[in-house]
């Protein structure tokens, strides 16, 4: 394969994400088109997540023919390759379906398993936020990073809510009691990828949630370390793509937050 270019690269990714996101939007017109089909328990897709992840496949096939993929809904079936995107069309279904207007569009690029490349388009307020490998992080092509902010009490959180292992449901409340207790408080905005953008361009001081998915972090966890943040697995460790779990924060609160889950999860 020929020397890819990362930054014209995300631009390109950019505008394909948008062009997917207007697609996404003008869908919820008629709520009653959306063909919801629940794919497990609390688990839900619908006909746009699947048209969408058709459009993202064939713009990036097109921008980079000899690319793997996984992708969510896997409507073009998982390729494994030395380069691989891994897409998420529509994060934030529970969102979608209910017409709470907060829901994005997660793409990654991956050489083996380090991301190079991150885009996470927010559909409703048409933020963009993007990085590459080497580059600062960008919301709309202005710079962004993490906050300043260095103590819990002044800190703004958000998580998700466990939707299934609710075997670690004790330590996961510990947690949020004592961030309740001790921070500016707890938002659940309900797309990961959107969290982790917002810890990027400082709004969040940090994000955690256990349960989720590649798809899910990959782009958003790339753009938070390339604006200056930290993140990480409930350990500390490294192994929050596929492992399930993951920390992000704004670098100064990352030793508090990191204690706090520590403490509660890895006894
Ligand atoms: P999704 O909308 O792409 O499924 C929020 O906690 C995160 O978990 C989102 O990134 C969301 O991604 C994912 N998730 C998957 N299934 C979920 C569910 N049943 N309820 C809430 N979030 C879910
Ligand atoms: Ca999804």
């Amino acid at each position: 394969m020929n020397p890819i270019k990362l930054e014209k690269l995300a631009q390109d990714v950019c505008s394909l994400a948008k062009e997917t996101g207007f697609f996404i939007k003008n869908q919820l017109i008629d709520p009653n088109r959306l063909d919801i089909e629940e794919k497990g328990r609390h688990d839900f897709v619908t006909r746009v997540d699947k048209q969408a992840e058709e459009r993202l496949i064939i713009g990036l096939r097109e921008l980079l023919p000899e690319c793997g993929f996984l992708a969510e809904e896997n409507v073009g079936n998982t390729e494994l390759k030395e380069f691989m995107w891994i897409v998420d069309p529509l994060d934030g279904t529970t969102n979608f379906i209910h017409g709470v207007p907060l829901f994005s569009i997660s793409i990654a690029f991956c050489r083996d398993t380090e991301i190079i490349l991150g885009v996470v388009h927010e559909v409703n307020l048409d933020e963009c936020f993007y990085a590459w490998k080497g580059s600062p992080a960008f919301l709309n092509e202005r710079q962004i990073t993490i906050s300043t902010i260095s103590d819990l009490d002044h800190s703004l959180f958000a998580t998700g809510f466990p939707y299934y292992d609710y075997d670690r449901m004790g330590p996961y409340m510990k947690v949020f009691d004592h961030l309740m207790r001790h921070s500016s408080g707890l938002r659940r905005l309900g797309s990961a990828a959107v969290d982790l953008a917002y810890v990027a361009c400082g709004r969040f001081e940090g994000f955690y949630e256990y349960g989720l998915r590649p798809w899910d972090v990959a782009a958003g966890a790339l753009i938070v370390k390339q604006a200056g943040g930290v993140v990480c697995d409930f350990k500390g460790g490294n192994n929050y793509l596929y492992g399930r779990e993951l920390v992000a924060t704004n670098k100064n609160i990352h030793a508090h937050l990191m204690k706090i889950i520590n403490t509660n999860f890895n006894r």
